[in-house]
């Protein structure tokens, strides 16, 4: 008996021109995603915070050991919880900790120590990496590419959010060791990213920020071109 099955990979071959349109297609959708603080206190149904959560964990990640916890709060008084200690963390980190070579890159983004998207979104999502896993006898054992994989399964998770038409934003309070002890998770896990998710505000504003071009982003080597 194989202890170790293989499956047929289920695929279905897409012609050139749909390839092509499918491509253009999710880029423009994608390309219309934008970072904003402000969240409207309307709320969202849970189940589409389950999906985008579903969403992210379809990532690929490290022999397969699915290193994410993803913990989905909506409830007023952890939301305040967290705001408060993130915000007592952020105004160290934007008055002490922060070194000029960092603080002018963020300058034009217009981020600051005050996080009212904490408890205006109706839902905050914190991902925690898990640095370990339970080996089948019992024994803790590592995970691998754990920052990695946490980092695909979010890029996931906010494709998904942005593509429902909801937004949401990766904050990340530095340190964030309280979230662990807020939300009660265990040793092994470690928080990587907040994520509120909801409505944008009435009127909510992004910094005017462009992206970089293929040529900048890029190099091929291409025999055929
Ligand atoms: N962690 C802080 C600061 C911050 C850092 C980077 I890099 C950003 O792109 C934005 C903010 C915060 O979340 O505000």
């Amino acid at each position: 008996m194989d202890d170790h099955p293989f499956l047929p990979l289920q695929w279905a071959e897409r012609s050139a021109a749909d390839m092509v349109a499918l491509a253009e297609a999710n880029h423009a959708e994608l390309a219309q995603r934008r970072t904003t603080r402000h969240f409207s206190t309307r709320d969202v149904p849970r189940r589409l915070v389950e999906l985008a959560i579903l969403s992210g964990s379809t990532a690929p990640n490290g022999a397969h050991l699915q290193p994410w916890t993803w913990v989905a709060i909506r409830n007023d008084e952890l939301q305040h919880k967290i705001r408060e200690a993130a915000e007592e963390e952020e105004r160290k980190t934007y008055s002490k900790r922060m070194p000029e070579a960092w603080s002018e890159v963020l300058a034009p983004l217009g981020t600051d120590a005050i996080k009212p998207h904490l408890t205006d979104a109706p839902w905050v999502v914190v991902l925690f990496k898990q640095k370990k896993r339970q080996r089948p006898n019992g024994d803790w054992g590592p995970t691998y590419y754990a920052t990695e994989s946490c980092g695909i399964a979010a890029g996931m998770f906010i494709q998904s959010i942005h593509r429902m038409g909801l937004v949401t934003l990766t904050h990340t309070p530095s340190p964030m060791g309280f979230l662990r002890d807020i939300l009660e998770r265990p040793k092994h896990e470690e928080a990587m990213l907040v994520m509120p998710v909801g409505y944008p505000a009435e009127g909510a504003e992004v910094p005017d920020i462009h992206r970089k071009s293929l040529d900048e982003v890029a190099v091929f080597f291409d025999e055929q071109a």
